[in-house]
């Protein structure tokens, strides 16, 4: 927090500002734009450029250092926005943030007289496995990948036609890479053959079996806690079930959408949803 620098730094330059701890014109004049005032490798120009905190080393407060965040190029003002030391993911930067006091699922899922909340096209995904882990056991989110077209995938491992998407993700992703450069999948393996919360084991199991080298494989905390997360993702009936999300977190393929279609699937269909996007942004 800045309160504290700036109060101790008024005091050496005597200055006799406001004591409410509001900053003024005078205090951020002080500030050499050369120094380094928290010795992050940052210059005070740098950082007022960049919306960061001259004081903190750290402004977003998610464990790495607003330079080292720059290196990895990772949003250093976004927490969910960091590197991973694990997993080697295509996590993105995030320039534009999601608009998360309007994010939730609008939609409405509904099978044989049953209806749930579920995530509709415009929608903007609240963050999901917050709390989770992936196969290596870090938390991994998927407001990590908020900067990439991010297709989430709900799956688990009984489930047979998840088994066989998941045989497929590698190859995608490297055919979607070609044309967007910035795709991921991002599999939620909420449950295991028996039914329970996937634990580390059973990701890594899932990750080696399909190749899933740089695509995070995630399961909730607990998934009874996660229970309207993984519904609103899960728009049909059944899994699997896939949500692909624009670079700020907004649903751009669901399949309310799109009766008669349970999930996106298949490297053209992916590409073919993503220009769909793009091109009615252009219009
Ligand atoms: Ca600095
Ligand atoms: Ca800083
Ligand atoms: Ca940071
Ligand atoms: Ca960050």
């Amino acid at each position: 927090m800045r309160l504290v620098p700036l109060l101790s730094f008024a005091l050496v330059a005597c200055i006799t500002a406001p004591t409410d701890g509001a900053e003024t014109a005078e205090d951020e004049d002080v500030l050499d734009p050369a120094g380094d005032e928290d010795g992050d490798g940052l210059t005070n120009s740098d950082e007022e450029e960049l919306g960061l905190d001259p004081y903190e080393t750290d402004s977003d407060e998610d464990g790495f250092d607003d330079n080292v965040e720059l290196d990895a190029g990772t949003n250093p003002d976004f927490e969910w926005s960091h590197p991973f030391d694990e997993g080697e993911y295509l996590v993105g930067n995030c320039p534009v943030k999601p608009n998360e006091s309007a994010a939730g699922p609008t939609g409405e899922g509904s099978y044989s007289g049953t209806t749930w909340a579920a995530y509709a096209e415009g929608d903007i995904l609240q963050n999901i496995a917050v709390g989770g882990i992936d196969s290596y056991e870090q938390e991994v989110t998927a407001y990590a990948f908020c900067g990439n077209y991010t297709l989430i995938t709900v799956s688990a491992e009984w489930c047979g036609p998840c088994q066989a998407m998941a045989s497929t993700m590698a190859e995608e992703t490297e055919t979607v890479r070609k044309k967007y450069p910035n795709f991921t999948f991002f599999e939620y393996l909420y449950q295991d053959n028996y039914g329970e919360t996937s634990d580390k084991a059973v990701l890594a199991k899932w990750r080696k079996s399909y190749g899933l080298d740089g695509i995070p494989v995630v399961a909730p905390a607990d998934q009874n806690d996660a229970a309207d997360e993984i519904s609103a993702l899960t728009q049909g009936a059944g899994i699997p079930s896939t949500t692909l999300l624009a670079p700020d977190m907004t649903v751009i393929w669901s399949s309310l959408d799109h009766p008669g279609e349970y999930y996106l699937s298949g490297a053209m269909s992916i590409k073919s949803a993503i220009k769909d996007y793009e091109d009615a942004q252009g219009e």
